[in-house]
């Protein structure tokens, strides 16, 4: 897979063909060769769909719609705002559901998890991508994090997102600032790693812990969500909430891995002082 950071030649066509082996320049100072897929779990989003296309960046070698048997004019929307969308049906219900059946369409290496409420700004995308292709297998959006923030986050929802990845950290050795958030980035190869099996809001949670489980490289992306533009968010606080505890409570935890590691870096460290 290639993945080389290049400077960006001034004047090069910014919709030049986005086949692997090329380089795109995706800002000033930075061109990608790898194909970028940003997979889009709608439902119900029409009026928010113009906000989200906007601003998308125009090296983006594809975009996957996945909708979720929307009523209204979600899909021809999406089809006329892109002209080259790849709309998916999906067959079961949520946004795990949805986003599964996106990235299973995807044909990039990269792919980028986004919001088609409007909460998310597409202009973020080239952080998320420089992460990945500096090093990174997963590149996890945080409100948290230096420089990100939130517009759209209810008191109830701040404190169960805050104690749950409190509970992520300890259980599972990681060190995040925020936990169920949608606006995340990775190597398609992560996916053969985390083996997703879930339906729900809880998918974001058990990516988050997958990742960490395998071993893969994770940088946190300080993000800002923005309000979502329309309508009302389809996510039930206690209801959701207790299914991402669920999934916390029902993963195995890598503690005694992460034991292991602790005395094999301590002995390393040990070893280390022995010689100088
Ligand atoms: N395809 C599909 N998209 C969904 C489903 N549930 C939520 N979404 C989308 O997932 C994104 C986040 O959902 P939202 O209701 O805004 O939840 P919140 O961001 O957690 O408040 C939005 O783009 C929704 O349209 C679903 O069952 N199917
Ligand atoms: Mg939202």
């Amino acid at each position: 897979m290639s993945s080389v950071l290049q400077p960006a030649t001034p004047g090069q066509d910014r919709q030049a063909p986005s086949t692997a082996g090329q380089y795109r320049p995706i800002s000033s100072h930075l061109a990608i060769t790898p194909p970028v897929s940003v997979v889009i779990p709608a439902m119900n989003e029409a009026e928010n769909l113009p906000y989200v296309f906007k601003s998308l960046p125009d090296w983006i070698h594809e975009v996957v719609l996945v909708d979720g048997n929307s009523t209204d004019d979600t899909v021809s929307v999406a089809r006329e705002l892109w002209p080259g969308v790849k709309v998916v049906g999906q067959q079961g219900r949520g946004k795990g559901d949805a986003l599964i059946t996106g990235f299973e369409a995807c044909s990039g290496d990269i792919i980028v998890m986004v919001d088609a409420d409007g909460s998310a700004d597409g202009g973020e995308i080239v952080s998320y991508v420089s992460a990945l292709v500096s090093g990174a297998d997963f590149a996890k959006g945080s409100r948290f994090a230096n420089g990100g923030g939130t517009d759209d986050m209810t008191f109830i929802r701040r404190l169960g997102n805050g104690a749950l990845c409190a509970i992520v950290n300890r259980k599972f050795g990681a060190r995040y600032t925020d936990l169920c958030y949608g606006y995340n980035a990775f190597w398609r190869h992560c996916l053969d790693k985390i083996d997703l099996d879930c339906t729900g809001f809880e998918v974001e949670t058990l990516m988050n812990i997958r990742v960490v489980k395998a071993g893969l490289k994770v940088q946190e992306i300080p993000s800002h969500e923005y309000l979502r533009i329309h309508g009302v968010s389809n996510l039930r606080a206690v209801r959701d909430g207790l299914r991402v505890l669920r999934v916390i409570l029902g993963e195995r935890s890598n503690r005694r891995a992460l034991r292991r590691e602790g005395r094999r870096s301590r002995i390393l460290d040990s070893g280390r002082g022995e010689v100088s």
